[in-house]
C-alpha cells in the first residue's frame, strides 16, 4: 500500500538516551534495547470512521517512540497494517449500501491526509489484509502442521491451549478474558468450540461477503492472524515493540502472540508490548460503535494541525482522558507562545532544554513533562529574554525533531 511522505526530521546536537517504556506483559518499565535497526509493529486502522482523535493519539504516541529512537542513533523499521477486511467494516458497508472497497479506500485516503498534516512518520510497510492473504494462508498452514487448528462447520479455529504461554501478555484471568472476547469481536459462546477463547483463523464464505480461494475453501482471514502474518513476514520474530491502543491488549495482542509462538516455535513474539490509553468524549471511550467521535479532518478545517498535535501531546500516552474543546484552545495558545518565543534572534540558553526534553521522552514518552520544559524556556524568553543567538533555533529544531511540532 502506498504511504504518505514522512516529514524531514532535523538533526540535533549529541544523542538522546536509551528509551524506556511500560511493558504491558511484564507490568513494569523496561528499556527498549534495539539493535542498529529498531523494529516496531503498530496495529493500524480498520478503515471506516477514521481518523478520530483516539486513533490519532495512539499513532502520535508511537511516533514519539520512533523520534526518540532516531535521536538515540537507531534506524527504525516501522510496520503498520490496515484491517480492510473485517466484520465491522463489512457491516458498515452493507448497512450504508456502499462497496466495502470504496469505503476502505476513501477512509484510507483521509487517514493519509490526517497523518501527513499531523507530521507522523509513515510506516516503511503499510500492509492491508487484501495484500497479505498469501502470508495469512501460509501462516495458517504452519499452525495446522503444529496441530493448533481445528475445523468447526467450515471455519478454522486457532486453539489457544496449543500455546503454554497463552495469557502472559494481558495477565488476565479467564473470566475477564471471556468477557472482553465477547465485547471485542470474539465468539466465546459459539457451540462446538474446544475452548471459548479459541479464535477464527479462516472464516468460510458467507453470502454477500468477499472471499478468497484457499486450500481450506473460499473464505476470508480472521482478525488476529492478519497482524501476526504481516509482522512475522516483514519483521521476523522477535521484533522490538508491538504497539496499539489498550483496547487491543486482549484478545488481539494476547492471541496474536500465541499464534506467533506456535507458528515460529519461538518466544517472545515482541520483546515489549506497549499500549496507549483510551481517549474518550462525552463520558465514553471514543469508538466507532458508540459513534461519539471527533475527527481529525473536522478539526483540521479550522485549526492548525500543529495545535491538534500539541493538544494530544499534553496528555500522557498511557493516560485515559477525555477530549474537550478546551484542549484545543489551550494548545493553540501554547503554539502561539512557542512560535513567538523562537521568532526572536536570541534567547535564553537552550542546552538544558534539549537535555531535559530528551530525558522526559526517554522516560516512557513523558510528553507532558517535555512540554513543560519548553513552556518554561518560552516564559523566560518572554519575561527576561536572553543573548544566546543559537537558542531559538535549537528549541525550534528540538520541538520539530522530538515532538513532531513544527514551529
Ligand atoms: N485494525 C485494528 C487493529 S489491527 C483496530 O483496532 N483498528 S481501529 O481503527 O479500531 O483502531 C486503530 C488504532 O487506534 C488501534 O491501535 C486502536 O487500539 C486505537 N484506538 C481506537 N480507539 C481508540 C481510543 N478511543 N483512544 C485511543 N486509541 C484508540
Ligand atoms: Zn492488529
Amino acid at each position: 500500500m502506498r504511504t504518505w511522505p514522512s516529514p524531514a526530521i532535523p538533526k540535533l546536537p549529541g544523542r538522546g538516551p536509551q528509551v524506556c517504556l511500560f511493558d504491558t506483559s511484564a507490568q513494569a518499565f523496561r528499556p527498549t534495547s534495539p539493535g542498529e535497526v529498531a523494529t516496531l509493529y503498530v496495529c493500524g486502522i480498520t478503515p471506516y470512521d477514521s481518523t478520530h482523535l483516539g486513533h490519532a493519539a495512539t499513532y502520535v504516541a508511537f511516533d514519539l517512540l520512533q523520534r526518540a529512537w532516531i535521536d538515540a542513533g537507531h534506524r527504525v523499521h516501522y510496520v503498520q497494517n490496515i484491517t480492510d477486511v473485517d466484520d465491522p467494516l463489512l457491516a458498515r458497508a452493507a448497512a450504508t449500501g456502499q462497496d466495502w472497497q470504496e469505503l476502505a479506500a476513501r477512509e484510507e485516503a483521509r487517514f493519509v491526509d490526517d497523518m501527513t498534516e499531523l507530521r507522523l512518520r509513515a510506516p516503511d510497510e503499510w500492509v492491508s489484509v487484501v495484500e497479505s492473504i498469501p502470508h495469512v494462508l501460509a501462516a495458517i498452514e504452519r499452525l495446522q502442521e503444529a496441530g493448533a487448528v481445528y475445523d468447526l462447520d467450515g471455519d478454522l479455529y486457532f486453539s489457544v491451549q496449543s500455546d503454554p504461554r497463552f495469557g502472559a501478555i494481558s495477565n488476565l484471568d479467564e473470566e475477564a478474558m471471556i468477557e472482553l472476547s465477547a465485547e471485542r469481536g470474539g465468539d466465546p459462546d459459539r457451540l462446538g468450540k474446544r475452548h471459548p477463547l479459541d479464535a477464527v483463523l479462516w472464516r468460510h464464505q458467507r453470502p454477500g461477503e468477499p472471499s478468497w480461494p484457499s486450500p481450506f475453501g473460499a473464505g476470508r482471514p480472521g482478525w488476529h492472524i492478519e497482524c501476526v502474518a504481516i509482522a512475522v513476514d516483514e519483521l521476523g520474530m522477535p521484533f522490538d515493540v508491538q504497539g496499539g491502543g489498550r483496547d487491543l491488549v486482549f484478545p488481539h495482542h494476547e492471541i496474536g502472540a500465541s499464534q506467533g509462538h506456535v507458528l515460529e516455535e519461538s518466544w517472545p513474539f515482541a520483546r515489549l508490548f506497549s499500549h496507549a490509553g483510551m481517549v474518550g468524549y462525552q463520558g465514553e471511550k471514543m469508538s466507532k460503535s458508540l459513534g461519539n467521535l471527533v475527527f481529525v479532518s473536522q478539526l483540521r478545517a479550522d485549526h492548525d494541525p500543529m495545535a491538534i498535535r500539541l493538544a494530544l501531546l499534553a496528555h500522557h500516552y498511557r493516560a485515559d482522558w477525555e477530549w474537550t474543546d478546551a484542549d484545543l484552545t489551550a494548545a493553540t495558545k501554547r503554539l502561539e507562545r512557542w512560535r513567538t518565543a523562537v521568532s526572536w534572534p536570541t534567547g535564553p540558553p537552550a542546552d538544558k532544554v534539549l537535555d531535559e526534553v530528551r530525558r522526559h521522552l526517554a522516560d516512557d514518552l513523558d510528553a507532558p513533562a517535555a512540554l513543560d520544559v519548553i513552556d518554561a524556556w518560552a516564559r523566560e524568553q518572554q519575561v527576561r529574554g536572553g543573548d544566546d543567538p543559537g537558542a531559538p533555533g535549537v528549541v525550534s529544531r528540538l520541538s520539530d525533531a522530538l515532538l513532531g511540532v513544527a514551529l
